[in-house]
């Protein structure tokens, strides 16, 4: 089964131009936990990083590997969906207005909605004042922010401040993460909390859900 695992990771790190989702499939069909293959693609991707930064992959290879992860999730998502999918609460998330990196983000939704939580994902891109809304629409009770890039940290704010002045701050919990935030941006934008991983953010929404 560990076979399978590491053949996930490096499927992913090298780019394998075959279809993800069936090789996911396959692993699922012989008894290789989906916790298990989620873990195993993030560390293909985190190797996928790497190999942009040292210069042996570009900014198309990257897409391509945006586009198999998003494969791959898919074959996952029914295995990791809880019984009583939706029963913890909603949660509206996004990945931040200017920026359009997803992989995490849906990594972070996926796992959300196998812990049980509804999750209302608005995509990539948003601008505050969608986010508003889906969180008076939906009556979420918590917002989760992706953010990638150093220069769009500033949209967090922006978020913060629509919520407030649409009286939706108080009672109203938010999360950021994403590569490049810290925890100190959780005191400067007026969050709730950063999570450094799709694991830590289950963790910290659940801690408030409880
Ligand atoms: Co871009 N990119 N990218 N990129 N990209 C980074 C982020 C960068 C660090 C690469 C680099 O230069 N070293 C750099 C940002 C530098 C900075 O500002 N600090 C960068 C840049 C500059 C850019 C462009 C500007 C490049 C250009 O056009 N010249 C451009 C920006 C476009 C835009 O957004 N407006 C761009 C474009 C792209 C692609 C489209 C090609 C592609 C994205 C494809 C996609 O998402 N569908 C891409 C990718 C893939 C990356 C890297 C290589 C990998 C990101 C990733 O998917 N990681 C990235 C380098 C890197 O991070 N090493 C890079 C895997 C993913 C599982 O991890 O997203 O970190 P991550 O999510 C983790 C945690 O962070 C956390 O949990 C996840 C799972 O563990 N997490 C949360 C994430 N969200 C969370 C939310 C939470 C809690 C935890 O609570 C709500």
């Amino acid at each position: 089964m560990g076979d399978y695992n590491d053949k996930v990771r490096r499927f992913l790190a090298d780019l394998e131009v075959d279809d993800l989702g069936s090789l996911v499939k396959e692993a699922l069909q012989s008894g290789v936990k989906a916790t298990d293959l989620l873990s195993a693609m993030s560390e293909g991707m985190v190797e996928v990083g790497k190999r942009f930064e040292s210069g042996e992959y570009y900014l198309a290879d990257l897409v391509l590997a945006g586009e198999m992860m998003k494969e791959g999730l898919k074959a996952l998502e029914p295995h990791l969906t809880a019984v009583e999918a939706g029963k913890r609460g909603t949660v509206v998330l996004c990945t931040v207005k200017g920026d359009i990196h997803d992989i995490g983000k849906n990594l972070v939704g996926t796992m959300l909605k196998s812990a049980g939580f509804r999750v209302i994902d608005l995509g990539v891109d948003v601008p505050a004042e969608r986010v508003v809304e889906a969180v008076r629409s939906e009556s979420a009770f918590a917002v989760g922010l992706s953010v990638l890039l150093t220069t769009m940290t500033g949209s967090i704010g922006e978020v913060v401040e629509a919520l407030r002045g649409a009286g939706l701050r108080d009672g109203l919990k938010i999360a950021i993460g994403g590569a490049c935030t810290t925890p100190e941006m959780v005191e400067r934008y007026g969050v709730d909390a950063m999570g450094r991983d799709a694991v830590e953010a289950v963790r910290i929404f659940s801690g408030w859900a409880a």
